[in-house]
């Protein structure tokens, strides 16, 4: 009986065994904080644990645990698994599309170099382990409408090469090993309150920003370019879900998600009911090549079939919430 507690902190579920203990890597991207704060409410304050590399500020600290962690030094992350009894460990930090391209030996280091050392760890330590993948882990040569779960990835990015290897290595640690990898391809996905980091998705975050402050918005994508996409909260509270799914219920350990597909001209259109006034001028750079090389539209029948996973957020509805809580709250 020594393992079996009920928690009785108000708000939390209660639970027949004992919570998981989570260390968040990469926490300071666009879905750590959020993440961090979904998982606490369900598991405790005290189990979710934030890392990163960056100095944090006051009201991170003052939100729950968070420690120093480089995913390049393992015996660090080994400290801080054995130390906090770590039991699930999900694994956000990496060099997305753009950014990657900009400084790949980098890219390499974090994003190949950093998955190998939380890998060997949760082996180690039996730990069930959460890596994203991403529309970016497919290419020209991948049907782009619809995308299935298995089918050609040849990317043509080292994001995209990474996360392929990212998810062949994790899919081979659970068949050779057992352990417990579970990995979702996110489409782009799109926050109002923390900045996404180098992707080719961005335009999607940026453009909220830029019509309320300016009426005015340069996007860096064709206005045709269709990309699958995500609101944030629908992104996390899949995480979430696929974490605490019995095993049983998986039929594969990698899956693609997705809420919706729109080109910039869509996004304009229904940023336009709140803003009528905005002026785009499209301006395709270089991320252009890497957006027509991505899923238009991305198949996750089987995660809706397997576990049960459903969107709540479609385009109108998310660009009502972002532009209202950017109103109330202006940068
Ligand atoms: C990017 O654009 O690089 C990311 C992604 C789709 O994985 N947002």
């Amino acid at each position: 009986f020594g393992q079996i507690r009920a928690v009785v902190q108000p708000g939390l579920r209660r639970f027949s065994s004992s919570p998981p203990r989570i260390l968040i890597t990469g926490g300071l991207g666009q879905l750590g904080r959020g993440l961090a704060h979904l998982l606490r409410s369900r598991y405790g304050k005290d189990n979710v644990i934030l890392s990163d590399i960056i100095r944090p500020s006051d009201d991170i600290v003052r939100a729950g645990p968070y420690v120093f962690a480089d995913v390049l030094d393992f015996k660090n992350l080994q400290e801080l698994v054995v130390n906090n009894r770590v039991t699930w460990l999900v694994h956000f930090s990496a060099l997305l599309s753009a950014v990657g391209e900009q400084n790949v030996p980098l890219a390499v280091r974090v994003n190949i170099e950093g998955l190998h050392n939380v890998m060997e760890l949760s082996k180690q330590y039996g730990l069930r382990l959460f890596v994203p993948s991403t529309i970016g882990a497919f290419g020209p040569e991948s049907p782009r409408n619809p995308t299935p779960d298995v089918t050609v990835q040849r990317p043509k990015t080292i994001y995209g090469v990474s996360k392929v290897h990212a998810e062949l290595l994790g899919e081979y640690y659970h068949h050779r090993f057992g352990l417990d990898f579970r990995c979702l391809r996110f489409p782009g996905v799109i926050s109002y309150d923390t900045p996404p980091g180098g992707g080719t998705t961005d335009y999607a975050v940026q453009i909220f920003h830029d019509a309320l402050r300016d009426g005015e918005f340069r996007c860096y994508l064709r206005e045709d370019t269709r990309l699958p996409m995500i609101y944030i909260e629908d992104c996390l509270r899949a995480l979430a879900e696929f974490m605490s799914c019995p095993e049983g219920m998986l039929r594969r350990r990698t899956y693609n998600i997705t809420a919706m597909s729109f080109t910039p001209e869509e996004i304009v259109r229904s940023v336009r009911r709140h803003i009528p006034d905005l002026t785009v001028k499209y301006a395709p750079d270089h991320r252009q090549q890497i957006a027509d090389s991505w899923p238009e539209v991305f198949d996750d029948s089987n995660a809706r079939r397997d576990w049960g996973w459903q969107h709540e957020y479609d385009l109108d509805r998310m660009c009502d919430i972002i532009i209202h809580a950017l109103r109330v709250t202006p940068e």
